[in-house]
């Protein structure tokens, strides 16, 4: 199994849970690209609207003067592939115009009445991820009868839709979405049961960098303390078989799968 691919996270935003604010300027956007990059990012993620739990959402012009400068030199200065982490039909149009590869969207394309038709158009892979109701509200008090099927099945159906829509199984990648609607004991048992996602033939994309639940799991340590369960997080998807992991530390992931790839054989 070849070890999975990395999505470096960059957050161009002021309130992102972990680094917001911190890469707001272009250079400063740039420069953690380019680490991003030499430390072994396969795909860089840009996103401008924080989905973090209880975040506001950001108008469409707003999030298009964040992201569209840095994904038109990230694709100039050949730092991509370039992924726009967005829920906005012109957003994903106007960044994939300056170079974007990859769509990623939280709301698997629900949240703009436009976004499923504009995936199609544009012909990019497309990751569709898991929530249970919006950023605002998601963490209220998230339920489930049975969270590995109720999130299987939602995917199962936005998998379909896009399909519907003209966007083949190959370019449609599938996330359980972790944290989005979810307390410590559903990511847990998302994270367990892999395989069932991987189940519906699609690529897996899993994003638990530096996620409350490893707080959770350890005195509430702020996001910047949360490298060793994030890493623990990719090891444990890397052998579910997970085919990228979203993480903010590519270099330390990176090395984390070489040393268990190379004891694993
Ligand atoms: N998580 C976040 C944002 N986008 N996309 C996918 N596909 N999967 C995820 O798990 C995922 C995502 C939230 O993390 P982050 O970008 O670090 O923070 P914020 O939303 O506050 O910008």
């Amino acid at each position: 199994m070849p070890p999975p691919l990395l999505m470096g996270i960059l957050n161009v935003t002021p309130d992102s849970f972990s680094d917001g604010g911190r890469f707001r300027g272009l250079e400063a956007a740039l420069d953690h690209a380019r680490l991003m990059k030499e430390e072994g990012a396969d795909v860089i993620d840009v996103g401008g609207e924080s989905t973090r739990p209880g975040a506001e959402a950001v108008a469409v012009e707003e999030e298009l003067a964040r992201v569209l400068p840095v994904v038109e030199r990230l694709a100039i200065e050949g730092l991509g592939p370039v992924s726009i982490d967005t829920r906005k039909a012109r957003v994903m149009r106007e960044a994939a115009a300056m170079g974007a590869a990859m769509l990623n969207d939280v709301s698997a394309l629900t949240h703009d009445p436009e976004s499923l038709s504009t995936a199609a158009r544009l012909g990019l892979p497309v990751v569709l991820m898991h929530s249970l109701g919006e950023p605002a509200t998601m963490q209220r008090n998230p339920q489930y009868e049975d969270v590995i099927a109720e999130v299987t099945a939602a995917l199962r159906a936005r998998r379909d839709a896009a399909e519907a829509a003209g966007i083949p199984r190959e370019r449609i990648w599938l996330d359980p979405g972790i944290g989005f609607g979810k307390t410590r004991d559903h990511n847990l048992a998302l994270l367990r049961n892999l395989g069932a996602l991987k189940a519906l033939g699609c690529k897996v994309l899993l994003g638990a960098s530096r996620k409350r639940f490893i707080a959770a799991l350890d005195r509430d340590v702020p996001p910047e303390a949360r490298l060793g369960g994030s890493v623990a997080v990719s090891i444990w998807g890397a052998r579910a078989g997970a085919d990228m992991l979203r993480v903010h530390d590519v270099g330390a992931t990176r090395q984390a799968l070489a040393v268990w790839g190379a004891i694993a054989g």
